[in-house]
């Protein structure tokens, strides 16, 4: 393979190619991310997670719209940790690329999680960084849910956004999960439904119990109607100022350092793994199985003698 020139251009094939590429585990695809890795860090990559069928495709597909105007170039990944090949996500991508088809500006792509090599965070970084390479100014991440998975993807977001919806007793749920913590902006889409104002006062008054330093962002709360396109420029306008603030903050190299250090972390968890499913000698293993039934040994000291003596 050698699609990195290709890809630099902009090419749609190239980069779905290396995209399946890294999906089977092809041999060469991961040196191709590396040998796109130096031109990637240019893209600004936003978060859209929430729960399911509160609107976040319906959104993200408003604000590539919304992005476009604004002369922007635009990338989407689409993950569905739980049903992959089945999952809404998958469907409703099907539909946003009939309407963005024809326009070069817009790259969309879903993760079907399980074929990948290495845990969700992996397989979304390594499709962000294609889609970075490609030149795209701004990537959406649309992922479905609240827990630990989203927030990790969180985590390789520079903004994240949190979709709720009218009385779906969101707000006690997202409190569990943590997301409170890492949402920059909730959105309350479906504001033409009863129940939007209250909403806003909850998390106004959740948000207010939060202790917040002054130089930190403090979240924003912003009120759509996906479906009918209403109150989209303003969210477009809160994440582009959430950007600035960042950048003028110190706060985005912060967090594309945390990024950097949970891409390695994750990288070398599935090397690892990789290895272990793939490298351990059977006939010690079994042996060492046998030895733990007996009682001659313990899995801790087990695992230990394995892992010296296969990691040279
Ligand atoms: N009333 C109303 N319905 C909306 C609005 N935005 C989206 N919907 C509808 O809500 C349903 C779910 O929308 P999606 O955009 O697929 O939601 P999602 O969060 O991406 O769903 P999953 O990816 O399956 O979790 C669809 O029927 C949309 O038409 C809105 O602002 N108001
Ligand atoms: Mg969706």
């Amino acid at each position: 393979m050698e699609l990195t020139s290709e890809i630099l251009k902009g090419d749609v094939r190239a980069a779905a190619k290396l995209m399946r590429g890294i999906e089977d585990g092809a041999p060469g695809a991961f040196d191709e991310l590396g040998r796109l890795y130096p031109h990637t860090g240019r893209a600004y990559v936003v978060g859209v997670t929430g729960a399911p069928g509160s609107g976040k495709s319906t959104l993200v597909d408003a604000l590539i719209d919304d992005f476009r105007k604004r002369e922007m170039t635009v990338g989407v990944v689409a993950i569905d940790p739980t049903s992959p090949f089945t999952g809404g996500a998958i469907l409703g991508d099907r539909v946003r690329m009939q309407k963005h088809g024809t326009d070069r500006g817009v790259f969309i792509r879903s993760v079907a999680t399980r074929g990948w090599l290495g845990g969700l965070a992996r397989a979304a970084a390594s499709i962000i960084h294609v889609m970075d390479a490609m030149g795209k100014d701004i990537i959406l991440v649309e992922t479905v849910g609240i827990g630990q998975a989203e927030v990790d993807v969180t985590r390789l977001a520079d903004t994240s956004l949190f979709v709720l919806t009218p009385g779906m007793g969101d707000a006690i749920q997202m409190m569990k999960a943590g997301i409170l913590e890492v949402a920059d902006v909730f959105v309350i889409n479906k504001a033409d439904q009863e129940g939007a104002q209250r909403l806003k006062a909850e998390l106004e008054a959740m948000l207010g119990m939060q202790s917040s330093r002054p130089d930190e962002w403090p979240p924003a709360i912003v009120l759509t109607e996906a479906i009918n396109n209403k109150g989209i420029g303003g969210l477009a306008e809160e994440i582009l100022k959430h950007q600035q603030f960042l950048a003028s903050s110190g706060g985005l190299e912060r967090r594309r350092k945390e990024r950097a250090r949970l891409e390695l972390i994750e990288a070398i968890q599935s090397y690892f793994k990789h290895y272990i499913d793939s490298g351990i000698d059977k006939e010690r293993l079994e042996k060492l199985v046998g030895d733990l039934v007996k009682r001659k040994t313990d899995p801790h000291s087990a695992a230990l003698q394995i892992i010296n003596q296969s990691i040279k």
